[in-house]
């Protein structure tokens, strides 16, 4: 299998993340990458290559142009501002509250962000664009006939919605691959989230379309972020009715259960017959995840990738999270393994 990777990703490396009331060291950080490029190597899962730059046209095709504009003057905002710090949200556009975009960057954040874990630093949106590089190269090599290709992206994107980053994301991989697949002539499109953490952002983007169907497995927004989205009763609305699936499980949950909820998955993608099945895949479904409350094994990962081979489709795996960074290589490996049923 092809591997998409670039270095750049490096240039996202936040010091700080708040967690718990605390700031720490932010758990997306660029070992985890080295780490999952080292076990591809190490397997001889295939050739790996650096992306081709793509303009913004593919972007905008999800992301507001004011958002991502944002997006590149933040960092030399916040510091023209006179803040010590990395930039993150203090402030929202909470319920009762004007929607409208301030013009000092603190509001521009809060504007923007929905949630305050994530920093912006120097080099995030570098790192950002170079990630969804990535995606798209690996998407245009599906395009030109592979049947699967792995976009080993960082930053992650899957919360990323059309105008709001955070947990992690900034720029929505997944959906800018998926619209890609459409504005190539796919008639459809399923975008099958298996990270623990619900999809909000792919999720909205694809809320009323019917030619990308959106399906998540993931921690209960009850118990688990992003909290605000992500419940079993989300299945879309207008044209996009019927095409939304989630599936909310809760704390403890084992392989079993969790692959009870991926088999209903693969078959409302049967059904659907898509052109194309892009996946976001997250390794923090993993026991040792260490802010995550599912109970996959390494070996769990291995099975779930053959399950998802038995598709039958064009297959572009998109890397999201995974915060157990000894063992994200394997368990990352293990599904592309799994897959290619080796
Ligand atoms: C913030 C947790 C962010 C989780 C990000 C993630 N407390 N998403 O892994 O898939
Ligand atoms: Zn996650």
């Amino acid at each position: 299998m092809l591997t998409v990777f670039s270095d750049k990703h490096a240039l996202h490396d936040a010091k700080t993340e708040l967690y718990g009331g605390e700031l720490v060291p932010p758990f997306e950080c660029p070992v985890r990458a080295e780490h999952i490029l080292q076990r591809v190597n190490e397997v001889g899962l295939g050739d790996v290559i650096t992306p081709h730059q793509y303009n913004i046209d593919a972007i905008t095709r999800i992301h507001d142009p004011e958002f991502l504009h944002f997006l590149e003057t933040c960092w030399d905002d916040w510091t023209a501002s006179g803040y010590k710090g990395e930039a993150i949200a203090t402030c929202w556009p909470a319920r009762g509250m004007q929607q409208r975009i301030p013009d000092h960057i603190e509001g521009k954040l809060g504007y923007y962000a929905l949630a305050a874990e994530t920093a912006i630093s120097n080099g995030t949106w570098k790192a950002a664009r170079a990630s969804v590089d990535v995606a798209l190269t690996a998407q245009s090599a599906i395009r030109d006939g592979a049947r699967e290709a792995f976009a080993l992206c960082r930053p992650p994107g899957h919360h990323a919605a059309g105008d709001m980053f955070g947990g992690y994301c900034f720029i929505n991989n997944a959906a800018v691959a998926a619209q890609g697949f459409i504005d190539q002539g796919a008639s459809r499109v399923a975008l099958l989230d298996v990270d623990f953490h619900h999809g909000n952002g792919s999720q909205a983007i694809f809320y009323d379309r019917d030619d990308v169907m959106f399906l998540s497995l993931h921690g209960d927004p009850r118990d688990a972020f992003p909290h605000f989205l992500g419940y079993a009763d989300e299945l879309g609305q207008g044209a996009g009715e019927g095409f939304n699936h989630n599936y909310p499980l809760g704390p403890g949950t084992h392989f079993k259960t969790w692959n009870a909820a991926l088999a209903d998955a693969c078959h409302k993608i049967r059904n659907y017959g898509p052109d194309a099945l892009v996946i976001s895949l997250g390794v923090d479904t993993f026991e040792h995840d260490p802010i995550s409350f599912f109970k996959l094994t390494s070996d769990d990962f291995k099975r779930y990738g053959k399950t998802l081979a038995s598709l039958g489709l064009p297959t572009l795996f998109i890397m999201e999270g995974g915060y157990a960074v000894e063992e994200i290589g394997i368990n990352t490996v293990n599904v592309l393994q799994g897959y290619e049923g080796s």
